[in-house]
């Protein structure tokens, strides 16, 4: 498959979405998860993204989560973020779903993003839930505490066992029912809900475009595949339509 065939398709089809996943980032020198060197190895255990690694040790969590945002704190959009993000210019009803939590793709100035699973730049405090923004590194109290009424502040990110956004699930469900053509970009798609993303996409008859630089489980199903760098890959798309 061709970038131009994919370019092809994205300037007949209405109601494009983009799904990304870590891959996206990559390139910003942001490390994967499930790759070499990659974030459930180097920085913390995945066994700590959950609701009760946090019950059990918060200051283990909030270290693991101090360290990735120290690192996150020196990266910058890649042109993978920047031509996203330009997209949403381009197209209207153009939507960008991301399983990121590292904020690049809105640095990169995109507007209609979902984080689908959170953001690692807010905290939530653990008894009034209230949201706090807070781009500190290195956190100067670990674990933070609510301002107001001395809580714990737990990062607001959705852990493993914990649903994603009632209302993000809702909108991105109405939005993949009518989606002609889904791109699914940088990620092992083993993460569910979003690993179904694509499955809802093509059972409505949308075609679904997977850029990646290795195989996934996606790969089988998916209409278009491009293997490669995302940020090499999305403008060379960009530049063809
Ligand atoms: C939930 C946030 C239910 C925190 C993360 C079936 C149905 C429903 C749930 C489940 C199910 N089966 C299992 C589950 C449970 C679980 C799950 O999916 N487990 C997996 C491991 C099997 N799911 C959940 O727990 C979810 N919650 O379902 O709740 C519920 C309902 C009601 C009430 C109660 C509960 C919550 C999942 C969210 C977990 N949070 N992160 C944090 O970041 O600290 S997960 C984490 O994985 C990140 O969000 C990450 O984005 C996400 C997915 O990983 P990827 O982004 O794909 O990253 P990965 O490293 O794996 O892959 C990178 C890819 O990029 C690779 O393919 C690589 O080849 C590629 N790549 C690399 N460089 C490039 C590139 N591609 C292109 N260009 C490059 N340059």
């Amino acid at each position: 498959m061709s970038t131009q065939q994919v370019a092809d398709l994205l300037r007949q089809a209405k109601r494009i979405l983009a799904v990304t996943g870590a891959g996206i980032s990559s390139e910003s020198g942001v490390p994967t998860f499930r790759g070499a060197g990659g974030l459930w190895g180097r920085f913390c255990a995945e066994d700590l993204a959950t609701p009760e690694a946090f019950a059990r040790d918060p200051e283990l969590v909030w270290r693991c989560y101090d360290e990735r945002r120290q690192d996150l704190a020196l990266k910058s959009p890649n042109p993978g973020h920047t031509v996203l993000a330009g997209w949403e210019k381009r197209w209207p009803d153009f939507q960008l779903i991301t399983q990121t939590v590292d904020g690049l793709h809105q640095l990169a100035g995109s507007k209609r993003v979902i984080p689908v699973h959170g953001n690692i730049w807010e905290m939530r405090c653990v008894d009034e839930g209230s949201i706090v923004i807070d781009r500190s590194v290195p956190l100067s109290t670990i674990p933070p505490r609510c301002s107001r009424c001395h809580a714990l502040l737990r990062p607001n990110v959705v852990w493993f066992g914990e649903p994603l956004p009632a209302a993000a699930m809702a909108t991105i469900n109405k939005l993949l029912s009518r989606c002609q053509a889904l791109l699914v970009i940088g990620t092992s798609a083993m993460v569910y809900p979003v690993a179904e993303f694509p499955l809802i996409v093509k059972k409505n008859g949308g075609r679904v475009i997977e850029i990646n630089t290795e195989a996934t489980p996606l790969t089988g199903l998916a209409d278009y595949v491009l293997q490669g760098r995302a940020g090499e890959i999305l403008p060379e798309i960009d530049h063809a339509l």
